[in-house]
């Protein structure tokens, strides 16, 4: 029987201790002979010039080690929020996660966010409670807090001692622990009716072995959360910890001999600047030499295969079911494809995107050519940083400012190049604000293109995209073009996303439905770049009509506050442009009101900073994503880019005079193009 592969992610807030703990669970598996450590940036997983200087995660890493017959491919992953899009991208290959959680800091921001994607993805998750040597340590405490903020449905595995010092250790239960026995049989009979009769009967009626396997079972169904406490740095709880990865987490084997299907969730640069892609493959095999496609229709020869074997990267022939593969040769792939097979379901972004955007330049002009493929070459491994290029500017999306700073330093280092970013400014979105319609006939006077496409653009519920129908007849569609209607729907889906980057304001238009009302050909002059070139003039000339309005994003934000603080508090949210609901006294808060409140992502900073001060220092703040509002007072605009090969604000002045001027100027004016 071939071995068994784990895939698993372990993410924190920042600092919990992932990176520590993956070192580790390296020495404990005899993969390393010597723990390296974070403050002394000698670990095997942030193994960046950048991650050692500033000690924390930036990307993330993967190492492999065994536990018995189960090979573990651990990603280790930054838990600073300004890298949230590198858990983002892992999270779709896991088989299971450990969320860590410091013993002395407890349940924190991130630690919620992160629990709710597991959630909501229902990866089995087991829970680890570190730093139990650090002084302020705490286990009933922390154990609360798991049960109130991040599932009911724990289940403590053993009991710690020794808090708060060198000595601390985790004793795991057994079969003789009579309490704590009940206690699982309890919980587990909540989910199943066979444990539920025995259980009523008698609490330890249930035979401990069949606890076991059912807490296994409700573990990978991830109804349940075991909860593991230790310490990264003496070791402690490393046995029973790894003992839960292989009894706990779902493991498995996969077909080598089904169909490939894989997908990628990092892309590096190797030391002679070749791509190197890492795919978690899902079912078949890949050997070297052999041909893949990739994202629908792009192909590629992979040259030399990767897989993670004792910690490292190890040169294999084949990468086949449940492994994680380093390929080479795939210069076309990027970042979230899917190698393949496609595998059925949409994967939906588990986090807020980037609210932010920066002006970057080179400080010496000469760098400018260099810096736009240098970015060029960050965006393969973080596309979400969407390079924007507009004439004479280049501009990036941002997280936050340590993101920011990390380019910096990336390019200075990496690439030579020095750079200067510019104020950091929210990226807003546009949405129809009504319906509207535009069509370009066949012939007639001013369409640039021997081809005939009407649109029309309605307002859509907000959070739910864009969304592109068909309502023409096929036999209006140039099947010599496009083969099939299937196909013609998912070119111009293609087109109308493109158009959409930019609209009326030039911020990204969504939250709509496209209807295509009009289409038309004149074989065979018509080509697909006629469809192509006329979906952004035919639709800004609909946007047009609709009208849009520019939304800012917003921040929702959970304050827990002295309640004697409660109107300065809020009086800051309004000054801050924000609204605030109704503070709640919470008996689990203890002296603590709860207030809910809602900011434009702008400000939401701001009140970071001005809490302690308002609160002595005692209000903490929990932030999440809280969507888009229209903005108040004049909606903000923001530069074209030059990726647009036609002038829309030309065409669109072209579609005005068309309404007044005369036919003889209308085609004179359509010239040229
Ligand atoms: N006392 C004590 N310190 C720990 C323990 N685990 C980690 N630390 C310390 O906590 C700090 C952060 O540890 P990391 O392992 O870098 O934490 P991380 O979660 O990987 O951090 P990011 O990747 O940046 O999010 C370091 O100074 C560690 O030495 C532990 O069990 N006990
Ligand atoms: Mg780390």
């Amino acid at each position: 029987m071939p071995r068994q592969t784990l895939n698993l992610g372990i993410l924190a807030h920042v600092d919990a201790g992932k990176t520590t703990l993956t070192e580790r669970l390296l020495y404990a598996a005899g993969v390393i002979d010597e723990i390296g450590s974070v403050d002394a940036g000698t670990t095997q997983t942030d193994s960046l010039a950048l991650e050692r200087q500033r000690g924390i995660t930036i990307k993330s890493a993967v190492v492999s080690f065994a536990v018995g017959d189960v090979t573990v491919n651990l990603i280790d992953t930054p838990g600073h929020p300004d890298f949230i899009a590198e858990v983002e991208r892992v999270l779709s290959v896991l088989d299971g996660a450990v969320l860590v959680i410091s013993a002395v800091e407890g349940v924190q921001p991130q630690t919620r966010v992160l629990m709710r994607a597991l959630r909501r993805l229902r990866i089995p998750t087991l829970l680890f409670v570190n730093k139990i040597d650090r002084a302020g340590a705490g286990e009933e405490r922390v154990l609360r807090a798991i049960a109130a903020r991040l599932s009911p449905a724990v289940v403590p595995m053993g009991s710690a001692s020794g808090l708060g010092t060198r000595a601390a250790g985790f004793t795991p239960w057994g079969e003789a622990d009579a309490g704590a026995r009940a206690r699982l049989a309890e919980i587990l009979a909540e989910r199943d009716e066979g444990i539920l009769a025995t259980y009523v009967d008698d609490e330890l009626g249930v035979p401990y072995a069949h606890l076991r396997r059912e807490l296994a079972a409700q573990t990978r169904r991830a109804l349940v959360y075991p909860v593991f406490f230790g310490s990264a740095v003496t070791g402690a709880g490393m046995p029973a910890l790894m003992a839960g990865l292989a009894e706990l987490l779902p493991a498995g084997t996969g077909d080598a001999a089904g169909p490939v299907s894989g997908r990628v969730f990092k892309i590096e640069r190797g030391p002679g600047g070749e791509k190197l892609a890492y795919a978690r493959m899902f079912s078949g095999t890949i050997r070297t030499r052999d041909r893949l496609r990739f994202s629908g229709n792009h192909e590629g020869k992979v040259t030399a295969i990767s897989v993670f074997e004792r910690g490292t990267a190890t040169s294999r022939a084949a990468v086949s079911a449940g492994q994680i593969a380093r390929l080479r040769g795939l210069d076309e792939i990027q970042i979230g494809d899917e190698i393949g097979e496609r595998r059925p379901g949409v994967i939906q972004p588990q986090f807020a995107p980037p609210t932010l955007e920066s002006v970057l330049a080179a400080r010496r002009p000469a760098d400018r050519a260099a810096l736009r493929a240098a970015l060029g070459q960050l965006a393969e491994q973080d596309p979400l940083i969407n390079v924007r290029q507009s004439p004479g500017e280049l501009a990036v999306s941002l997280y936050g400012e340590v993101q920011k700073e990390v380019i910096q330093a990336t390019l200075a280092a990496d690439f030579g190049i020095d750079v200067t970013f510019r104020e950091t400014t929210t990226i807003c979105i546009e949405r129809p604000v009504g319906s509207g319609q535009a069509a370009e006939l066949l012939g007639a006077p001013g369409n640039p293109f021997p081809a005939a496409l009407g649109l029309r653009v309605d307002p859509a519920p907000a959070g739910s995209g864009v969304a592109f129908r068909l309502e023409v007849d096929v036999r209006s569609v140039p099947m010599y073009v496009y083969k099939t209607t299937a196909n013609f729907t998912a070119m111009m889906t293609r087109y109308v996303a493109q158009a959409l980057r930019e609209g009326l304001r030039g911020w990204q238009v969504t939250d709509c439905t496209v209807t295509m009302t009009e289409s038309g050909y004149i074989s065979p002059s018509t080509t697909a770049a006629h469809f192509r070139k006329l979906t952004p003039l035919v639709l800004m000339a609909a946007l047009d009509q609709a009208g849009t309005a520019v939304c800012e994003p917003m921040i929702r934000v959970n304050l827990e506050i002295p309640a004697e603080t409660t109107g300065a508090v809020l009086a800051a949210v309004a000054r801050l442009g924000g609204t605030a609901g109704t503070p709640v006294l919470r008996a689990d808060l203890g002296p603590l009101t709860a207030v809910p409140a809602l900011l434009p992502a702008a400000r939401a900073q701001d009140l970071h900073r001005q809490l302690p001060g308002l609160t002595s220092g005692e209000g903490v703040a929990e932030t999440s994503f809280g969507g888009y509002r229209p903005v108040t007072g004049p909606p903000p605009a923001r530069r074209r880019t030059l990726a647009d090969p036609l002038n829309r604000e030309d065409y669109m002045l072209h579609l005005a005079g068309r309404a007044s001027a005369a036919p003889a100027e209308q085609s004179q004016s359509s010239g040229g193009r």
